[in-house]
């Protein structure tokens, strides 16, 4: 196991099971507004096939055939703010956990000096609230770099995330590691020429991994299997 010399932390799905808990706020949006839309889990797991929020609504829109003209992307931006409001407040009441082995892949990192990073689709507010609910509100301060879904001009499974966190960092992509749960985020870090390790999700569970470095099984997150003590 050659040493890394950073760690790069996907979000959902990835830190947490935070998944469930976008679809709820997904769904108490659209009975906000009076929309009889609802996204069931099976649906869902469709439709986190296209990263990021907005996107979701507009690929959910374009392929039940309701037209641009009637819910134009501003709307859909009104409907994803609100959809992030709704989402912080659920994270906020404590309805997540961090997943197995999170907490101390990250304490093991740091005790072997390993930079750590986030990269993800979601949104900054939503990166802020987890990591300030997980780690206390100096938490973040442990990330040397964070770039979320909105800082670049393409989502996962482009590498633009990961392509933003490495050059922040200034170390070369084969010396980073990145953890994921989703194929479009080991496609991202693929395609940065980044190692990945896959933890596979509720929603991510038989997706395709080939080509991953690591797959790590049910147990989660495993410090010692990284080569970290
Ligand atoms: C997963 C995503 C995000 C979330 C929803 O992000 O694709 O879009 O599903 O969050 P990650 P937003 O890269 O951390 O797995 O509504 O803020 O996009
Ligand atoms: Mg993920």
């Amino acid at each position: 196991m050659t040493p890394f010399k950073a760690i790069i932390f996907d979000v959902d799905g990835t830190l947490s099971e935070t998944e469930e808990i976008h679809r709820r706020a997904f769904n108490e949006t659209f009975d906000y507004f009076g929309l009889d839309w609802h996204w069931t889990q099976s649906r869902y797991r469709e439709l986190l096939l296209v990263s990021g929020g907005k996107e979701r609504i507009r690929h959910f829109l374009d392929h039940a055939g309701i037209s641009p003209d009637r819910f134009p992307d501003e709307f859909t931006m009104v409907l994803h703010a609100y959809k992030t409001e709704r989402y912080v407040q659920l994270l906020e009441s404590g309805q997540f956990d961090l997943r197995p082995g999170v907490r101390e892949i990250i304490a093991a990192a740091q005790q072997n000096g390993y930079r750590l990073a986030i990269a993800t689709t979601t949104s900054r507010e939503n990166v802020e609230c987890l990591i300030a609910g997980a780690f206390g509100p100096d938490g973040l301060d442990m990330f040397a770099s964070v770039v979320c879904g909105d800082d670049v001009a393409r989502k996962k499974p482009a590498p633009d995330v990961y392509l933003r966190v490495i050059e922040s960092l200034g170390i070369a992509a084969s010396d980073c590691l990145a953890i994921e749960d989703s194929r479009n985020g080991m496609l991202a870090a693929q395609g940065a020429g980044i190692p990945v390790a896959i933890t596979p999700a509720f929603y991510t569970v038989g997706d395709d991994f080939s080509g991953a470095d690591w797959i790590f099984g049910e147990e989660g997150l495993e410090a010692s299997a990284l080569g970290l003590r």
